[in-house]
């Protein structure tokens, strides 16, 4: 063996950031204390039947009380960065209008304590915990009330974090809240509306982000930066020649056209507002502007290929392609492993929309995470997914996509939504009986990443 061991050059540009992201319905538990009101994710988990094992987030993973003890495991991973949301019903608990000054004082102690650790905090305002007094008296997204109440809190959150916290993500995930919690009703309020009145849920939504940027740059007392954390549509050219990759950028603007496409351009696309019959959809040009606010930055979160896209000369220039029903996926079905929607939905963004600062806001991968005797988890199908994902995203960087940073979705095991605590995409397991926390395999793999700031 020779000692002059070549390693890969396989280096994120210097001054790239790790860390890990959570949410707050899915971590903090003590759903009842300070003041606390109830999301509506409070009421659709303590309904029988919606989650598995009817499951939720009442204890979670009671970050509320043990977050100075995961700080450590930030640190651990030698991250530097980190994303979490704030509840927006510990704030604003009832109709009153009153912000609850417990609640507010529990994101200042999580701030100072992240900031004395050196971990830059970006706070996200929205994942999915709508108050519940919202939903009662204004049926939730499917009114602007809730768009302006989303100011309010904003408002409210710039004038109490944003002289600590620089950077904000207001909402996460519009296409998953707004298709599974208003259309297919899977997700809470458990809302069934048909296509024709989900365009409005989607509008009024999209209204919140823009007015909630505002409210954020005028109330902070730091120049704040603001954001969102998008699932985007991806498009991935199938074979990677020109035709296609043109084609996959025309089907990139279209897929995405009711979120991240009216935001970056401040219009709907033709094809989309043609799929709604006259007045179904009701907004105004003034909104259109609020909607459009300039952002600092735009977060992805990738997790998989949605749509498979080839050259084709009809009306649409594109042609969707079949997903093979044996493409490979983890342990959740919906998450198709295919690390090329990294590079394809960064490359993507920046070359339709000239987007400059990029960051992954959530990327991970849920696994069996096995125990064996000796209580380790050798969760290396996390570890290869991870390697796959990266070097995508490295190559996306070195050709000069803006990436500055990346989120590996979960520093630990939490409150999976409808799986309950069924499905695990945490770098730490959590024991939920103890609440001891134990690092994967995959928690070693990502510290060298970190530490080392390349694909490992
Ligand atoms: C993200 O959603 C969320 O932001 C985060 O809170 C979540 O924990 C993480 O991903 C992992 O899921 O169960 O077949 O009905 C990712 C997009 C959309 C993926 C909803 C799961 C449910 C599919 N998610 N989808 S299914």
């Amino acid at each position: 063996i020779k000692n002059d061991l070549i390693l890969p050059d396989n280096k994120f540009p210097k001054d790239f950031l790790w860390g890990t992201a959570t949410a707050a319905y899915q971590v903090e538990g003590a759903y009842k204390e300070d003041g606390r009101g109830l999301s509506i994710w409070d009421t659709f988990s303590h309904k029988k039947g919606n989650i598995v094992n009817n499951d939720n987030g009442d204890v979670a993973c009671d970050m509320y009380h043990s977050f100075k003890d995961d700080i450590k495991l930030m640190k651990d991973l030698n991250t530097t960065i980190f994303r979490f949301s704030i509840s927006w019903s510990r704030i604003f608990p009832d109709a009153s209008g009153k912000p609850n000054q417990k609640g507010i004082d529990f994101y200042n102690r999580f701030v100072d304590e992240l900031l004395a650790n050196d971990i830059r905090p970006f706070a996200t305002l929205y994942h999915w915990d709508l108050p519940q007094y919202l939903q009662d008296k204004y049926k939730g997204w499917e009114s602007k009330e809730t768009s302006k109440a989303f100011g309010e809190y904003a408002a409210c959150i710039g004038k109490n974090l944003g002289d600590r916290v620089n950077d904000f993500f207001t909402i996460n995930e519009f296409r998953t809240f707004i298709e599974m919690g208003y259309g297919s009703g899977v997700f809470a309020p458990g809302t069934k509306l048909p296509e024709e009145k989900l365009g409005q849920v989607r509008h009024n939504a999209v209204l919140a982000h823009g007015l909630a940027v505002q409210a954020l740059r005028t109330n902070s007392k730091n120049k704040v930066r603001v954001g969102l954390a998008d699932n985007l549509s991806i498009a991935v050219p199938v074979v990677e020649t020109r035709e296609n990759i043109k084609a996959s950028q025309i089907a990139m603007r279209e897929i995405n056209a009711s979120y991240l496409t009216v935001i970056l351009e401040g219009k709907y696309t033709e094809k989309y507002l043609k799929s709604f019959s006259t007045n179904a959809l009701k907004y105004t040009d003034e909104e259109l502007k609020i909607i459009s606010s300039p952002l600092d930055f735009v977060g992805l979160n990738v997790y998989n290929p949605t749509h498979l896209i080839e050259a084709a000369d009809n009306k649409d220039g594109y042609k969707v392609i079949p997903f093979a029903k044996s493409f490979p996926t983890t342990t959740s079905k919906w998450e198709l492993i295919a690390p090329e929607a990294l590079y394809w939905a960064t490359k993507h963004v920046k070359d339709i929309w000239n987007v400059n600062e990029m960051y992954i806001t959530e990327n991970g991968s849920s696994s069996i995470d096995e125990k064996t005797a000796d209580n380790k988890i050798y969760d290396t199908d996390r570890i290869s997914f991870l390697r796959n994902y990266l070097t995508q995203l490295q190559r996306a960087t070195s050709e000069g996509v803006p990436v500055k940073g990346y989120f590996y979705w979960s520093l630990m095991d939490n409150f999976e939504w409808t799986s309950g605590y069924s499905v695990t995409f945490g770098l730490y397991n959590v024991d939920f009986k103890t609440q001891r926390r134990y690092p994967k395999m995959s928690a070693n793999y990502f510290k060298e990443v970190a530490t080392n700031n390349k694909v490992m």
